[in-house]
């Protein structure tokens, strides 16, 4: 076998395509759970096409995309990676009746989660990224502007509210690179976007083996992805906006800072999901859903010990090469 950087590996994003009448049963099989644990672990990445009512995706579009102009309208408002990209936070409004369960809660991704993270994972974050009309992309980062651990910690389930491809802003993503995804690869920590970006000689690297992919998805699918894989936000070459909400979910044991500011009149509503899926909330009278900002969370954690070994958990073991 040659050197990885003589090879060019022609990845594609696994797709697991959700059966109807498992879709409608609301259970998730061994063979879904088995299969999607895989290839998370493998690519960092898989895809359920199926996963949720297109009914209820049209619901929360018809009401975002209206919402998205007014919100960038905001001159407060924020715009990840420079207002140039045009990608800005949003989040799904939480109303009793928009609250559907195979979006905030979905059975199938939630067993999934629950495979990779250990039993009754915890959503930290509940917002979106609505990609507007643009010309600019986002620079290549992971998630992780903080100094976080080199193994497995956190998940992001995003739901595009419409079909997304190339021509719509579909998210770049880089398959694979969670397993080589630790702080020291970020650019550098001169500016917050800085802590995002991973360093441009590590991306070159990659990109020869391992060129980005940007996939298309239909309405109904849910992206699962590991908080450490590579991505970018691209171009909306369209009129319409690009809703496309997130969800980050962490294990248990690892006590996650986040916190999802919710209304005190869904909480019996989130606490049924309980046992599959737990949500650590900020209970408060009313939440108005266009003022949540990316910028007021942490995915690091609370945990004694994880911040105790901190430094020793960082970076892969010194007998296993750091390959790009
Ligand atoms: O909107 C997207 O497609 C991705 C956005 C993103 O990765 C970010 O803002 O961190
Ligand atoms: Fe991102």
């Amino acid at each position: 076998m040659g050197s990885v950087e003589n090879r060019l590996y022609d990845q594609e994003i696994h797709k697991i395509i959700i059966p109807e009448e498992v879709r409608q049963n609301g259970k998730a099989t061994n063979e879904i759970i088995a299969e999607g644990i895989s290839f998370l672990h493998r690519d960092g990445i898989v895809v359920l096409e199926n996963a949720i009512d297109t009914a209820h995706l049209d619901t929360l579009n018809a009401l975002l995309s209206k919402e998205a102009l007014e919100i960038a309208q905001d001159p407060d408002h924020h715009f990840n990676f420079g207002k140039e990209t045009r990608n800005m936070d949003q989040a799904p409004p939480p109303r009793k009746d928009l609250m559907f369960k195979d979006v905030w809660c979905n059975p199938f991704a939630a067993a999934i989660l629950a495979g990779v993270l250990g039993p009754r994972p915890v959503v930290h974050y509940a917002n979106g990224n609505t990609a507007l009309k643009a010309t600019g992309r986002q620079p290549v980062h992971s998630d992780c502007e903080f100094k976080h651990p080199n193994f497995l910690f956190a998940m992001v389930v995003n739901v595009n509210l419409v079909d997304t491809s190339s021509e719509n802003g579909a998210t770049e993503f880089w398959l694979g690179s969670h397993h080589c995804s630790t702080s020291a690869e970020h650019a550098g920590d001169a500016t917050v976007e800085e802590m995002f970006e991973i360093k441009k000689e590590h991306i070159e690297t990659r990109r020869k083996h391992s060129p980005p992919i940007q996939t298309t998805t239909k309405k109904g699918s849910l992206i699962i992805r590991d908080l450490r894989l590579w991505h970018a936000g691209m171009p909306n070459k369209t009129d319409d906006p690009r809703v496309m909400l997130a969800f980050v979910v962490e294990p248990a044991w690892y006590q996650g800072k986040g916190l999802v500011k919710l209304p005190k009149s869904v909480k019996e509503l989130v606490e049924s999901w309980d046992d599959e899926l737990q949500f650590a909330a900020d209970w408060v009278d009313e939440v108005d859903h266009k003022k949540i900002r990316s910028t007021d969370t942490s995915f690091d954690t609370d945990n004694i010990q994880l911040n105790k070994y901190r430094e020793e958990l960082l970076y892969r073991p010194a007998y296993i090469p750091a390959t790009f």
